[in-house]
């Protein structure tokens, strides 16, 4: 994204980055202070809420990921489930 900053979901003891079709989309819908969008992630679709910042998949509710807006340099496990050596 334009400023450096990256969006970022938790993975088991560390964050992923979005891949960076979500991620610009996210930060669209965050700079017209949407509360939640809908995304198509990896073929499903998901539903990312902004006020309590996490993500799940529509038709699993109740399985949350927190999410977070961060810097791009910070530590991360990879980009979307693609892993940094
Ligand atoms: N982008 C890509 N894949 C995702 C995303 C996303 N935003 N959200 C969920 N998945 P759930 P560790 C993650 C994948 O939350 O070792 C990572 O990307 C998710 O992948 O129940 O635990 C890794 O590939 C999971 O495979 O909807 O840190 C993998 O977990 C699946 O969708 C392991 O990461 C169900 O997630």
């Amino acid at each position: 994204l334009e400023d450096g900053y990256q969006w970022f979901y938790e993975g088991r003891n560390g964050w992923w980055a979005y891949d960076e079709r979500t991620s610009f989309e996210m930060e669209c819908a965050y700079k017209r202070s949407q509360r939640i969008c809908e995304l198509l992630i990896a073929g499903f679709l998901y539903m990312i809420d902004f006020d309590q910042m996490f993500q799940s998949r529509k038709t699993e509710p109740s399985r949350r990921r927190r999410i977070k807006r961060d810097l791009a340099s910070i530590p991360k496990k990879g980009i979307a489930g693609l892993r940094l050596e």
